[in-house]
């Protein structure tokens, strides 16, 4: 059988390279697929919990290009094993001929990223497709971004500020869409939430906000810790800042954030709870139904000031390297005690000022920082 390259260029814009059988009837030309879901390089949300239900798999769709009558998949987490591979591979990333353009529901793991390719096929022909990927972030679920509400008035009915019946605080919201501040954190859209804790608002000494939530089950996938973003202003009144769960059986517990200056800083902050401070709470971690945000002593409202944050990035994470918490023996903050952090105390070695290889803050590199290290050798320090 002969074969023979064959090169389209349409429009002057695209090269489309397929190899084709020059011997059969039809066709002469196939166009590779085309328009992959997840789009190239996306990042893949699993889901929210407050607004769609549970989604732990994705689906894989294309678009087929002209001529093909079925495809082969490909799929891994390796590029080039993706590229190399062809119907002869037994390593598991050939997926088969599929005779629609879709495949899956398939599982996928956190903090990776996935390669996959589709060959068109007619008969004997085959068109090798471009290699496409995917990421999958480090947290499960997005417990909220904000992306989903067109306006205001859709978002009031996820969250409930103290413009609605049932919430009697000092708590009013609203959807922010100019980022030219950088007040969106990810995305088009964050929260802007206004606190007022004088009492002009409903006699009210706190504010807060409310979300019911649709996944409840918060100790899946092994989920660890809750991470929101938010952007302060200078002007605002120092008012505690927390985060409060409820379980289904009403039992609630608020967190408070514990560096409050950051509230007047016009950036935004990351802030992690370690999910442990709700169980050892007593709250059903199964079983949450509410999460709350707000300003204020919760349990004892006393008046106070006002202010403006804006919220984004609501996520459930499994337990990951983060940097703030990592131990003191890891040096470049990558969560492994290894040659890299080695390679700081060899650099400062006998150095007596102020450096990175000194783990035990005494102002030299000597054994006793190399000791730290060596103790905690290829340890490896995920958070919580
Ligand atoms: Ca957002
Ligand atoms: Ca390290
Ligand atoms: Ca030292």
């Amino acid at each position: 059988m002969v074969y023979k390259k064959v090169q389209y260029i349409i429009a002057g814009l695209f090269i489309w390279s397929c190899t084709l059988d020059a011997q059969a009837d039809t066709p002469l030309w196939m166009n590779p697929a085309y328009n992959p879901v997840p789009a190239y390089k996306e990042t893949v949300v699993a889901n929210n919990i407050l607004t769609q239900g549970t989604v732990t798999s994705v689906t894989l769709r294309w678009q087929a290009g002209g001529g093909a009558v079925s495809h082969d998949v490909y799929l891994g987490t390796d590029f080039t094993q993706v590229n190399d591979a062809d119907r002869s591979d037994t390593s598991g990333i050939y997926q088969g001929e599929q005779a629609v353009m879709e495949y899956g529901p398939i599982a996928t793991r956190p903090d990776t990223t996935y390669y996959w390719r589709v060959d068109g096929i007619n008969g004997p022909d085959i068109c090798k497709g471009d290699v496409w990927s995917f990421s999958v972030p480090y947290y499960f679920y997005s417990g909220e971004d904000f992306e989903s509400y067109r306006d205001p008035n859709i978002l009031k009915l996820t969250w409930n500020d103290g413009t609605d019946l049932e919430n009697s605080t000092g708590s009013t919201i609203d959807l922010e869409t100019d980022n030219s501040l950088n007040t969106v954190h990810e995305g088009q859209r964050s929260l802007r939430f206004d606190y007022d804790n004088n009492g002009s608002t409903q006699g009210a000494y706190h504010s807060e906000i409310h979300g019911q939530c649709i996944v409840q089950n918060w100790t899946k996938n092994n989920i660890k810790a809750l991470t929101l973003y938010f952007y302060g202003h200078s002007e605002n009144s120092l008012e505690p800042m927390y985060v409060a769960l409820e379980d289904e059986s009403g039992t609630d517990y608020a967190v408070y954030y514990p560096h409050l200056t950051f509230l007047s800083e016009p950036w935004w902050h990351v802030w992690n709870i370690d999910l442990a401070e709700f169980y050892n709470a007593g709250l059903d971690m199964t079983h949450i139904s509410s999460i709350y945000l707000g300003f204020g002593d919760r349990n004892n409202p006393v008046p106070g000031g006002s202010g403006t944050i804006y919220f984004d990035d609501i996520r459930l994470h499994q337990s990951r390297c983060v940097s703030e918490y990592s131990p003191d023996a890891d040096l470049n903050h990558d969560c492994i005690m290894d040659n890299q952090d080695l390679a700081f105390i060899i650099h400062d070695w006998l150095s007596m000022s102020l450096s990175s290889g000194d783990i035990n803050n005494d102002l030299k590199v000597n054994l006793e920082d190399f000791a730290e290290l060596a103790s905690a050798w290829l340890d490896t320090a995920l958070w919580p």
